[in-house]
């Protein structure tokens, strides 16, 4: 079999859903949003997808000349060309972009050989429990204004069953953001609420001081919390080994840091956390998170998958040194996490009551995807 094309369906959407001037997703007025869709064609008529594609020129331009007459079965292969071709042109072929061709290469197999993902990742569970990740505080009344507010949704989603809640608080530009005391006033308003049976977790603004960080860090022991991440830019490693010696607190980390495994294992090596961490759109792919899994592994150190999406719920249920939890989200009291996107027919990660997500056993990443949708909704 070979590659003989790759090409980006772009589809419009109606989007509820508004990012702030750093980036943060937050609920906002309906507006018109443009999806896409990357396809791998191949001679014999099988296709590999994923969404999320975005950058068509890059697709084009770059990774098109350089999969086209190849085996799409070779993953490795194509994933180290990828990563080479990276070094040049790094602005625009992001670790994102390459994670998306090599889930859609990881789909392709798995279609092909009539199999879910991580059954030929080698499959190690077929569900993992959840926790309930909440977008980054706002100004939006009732919304995650307030600690009480926080509170609220944090007893909401205990009672659909998700047995760990981790809070992301407020970020610039929402007023009054950063502060560390703040972050604590909503830590200690959702432990009071949920008691302590709920695992809680925190995610704060990401450019705190040294010792903005251990003063979070120290509030949280006291709070019986289970984790922190990113409290810091996670380029200073120095910072993070200082701050996961002075705590008991478990570290969670890098998640946003560039550069793939070799990062994370720079991190192992020099004790800058005590969980690492990564996802497909972090370190690029499948194909290298299942390295950096591995990585972890061998370490005896254990990895906390970032994100959610198949490709991220694949890779959790074929780790055989589990990761502990899926990051279902972002969530807010005012957005329908239950409700799949109009381009799908069926959500991607559902939850039963006791706080479990279900891989889909449909072959490849799992997709059941509503062709008419984007058919009828094809942009230009
Ligand atoms: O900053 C944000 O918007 C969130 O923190 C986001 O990056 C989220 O993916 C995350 O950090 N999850 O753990
Ligand atoms: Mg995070």
């Amino acid at each position: 079999m070979k590659i003989v094309d790759l090409t980006v369906r772009q589809f419009n959407y109606k989007s509820q859903m508004v990012r702030d001037s750093e980036g943060h997703a937050h609920p906002g007025p309906e507006h018109d949003a443009t999806g896409s869709l990357l396809t791998v064609h191949t001679d014999e008529g099988a296709e590999g997808y994923c969404f999320g594609a975005g950058g068509h020129d890059v697709i084009q331009h770059v990774v098109r000349p350089a999969l086209v007459g190849e085996d799409p079965f070779y993953r490795e292969l194509l994933w180290q060309r990828l990563r080479e071709r990276q070094r040049l042109h790094l602005g625009t072929l992001s670790d994102r972009l390459v994670g998306t061709v090599d889930m859609a290469l990881w789909d392709l197999a798995g279609r092909v050989h009539n199999q879910p993902v991580y059954k030929l990742l080698g499959a190690f569970r077929d569900k993992v429990p959840a926790y309930a990740s909440t977008m980054c505080g706002d100004d939006l009344p009732n919304g995650l204004d307030t600690p009480e507010a926080y509170a609220e949704f944090a007893l909401a989603c205990k009672r659909r069953g998700y047995p760990a809640f981790k809070l992301h608080t407020w970020q610039p530009p929402i007023a009054g953001a950063p502060s560390a005391k703040r972050d604590v006033a909503a830590c200690r308003a959702v432990r009071e609420a949920v008691g302590e049976d709920m695992v809680l977790m925190l995610d704060p603004f990401h450019y705190y001081s040294r010792e903005e960080a251990l003063y979070l860090g120290k509030e949280l022991e006291k709070l019986n919390y289970y984790w922190m991440e990113e409290p810091m830019d996670e380029h200073s490693i120095s910072s993070y080994v200082w701050l996961t010696e002075q705590l008991a607190l478990s570290m969670v980390g890098p998640e946003t840091a560039e550069g793939k495994m070799y990062t994370r294992a720079e991190w192992i090596v020099r004790g800058a956390s005590d969980i690492s961490r990564g996802g497909v759109g972090d370190v690029g792919g499948i194909t290298p998170l299942m390295k950096t899994a591995h990585l972890c592994e061998s370490h005896g150190v254990r990895m906390e998958v970032h994100g959610g999406g198949a490709g991220n719920l694949h890779v959790l249920c074929a780790m055989g040194f589990p990761g502990e939890y899926y990051e279902r989200g972002l969530l807010h009291p005012f957005v329908d996490y239950e409700r799949p996107e109009p381009w799908l027919n069926a959500c991607v990660d559902p939850m039963d009551d006791q706080g479990y997500v279900h891989v889909s056993q449909l072959p490849g990443l799992g997709w059941d995807i509503n062709w008419e949708y984007i058919e009828g909704n094809a942009k230009g």
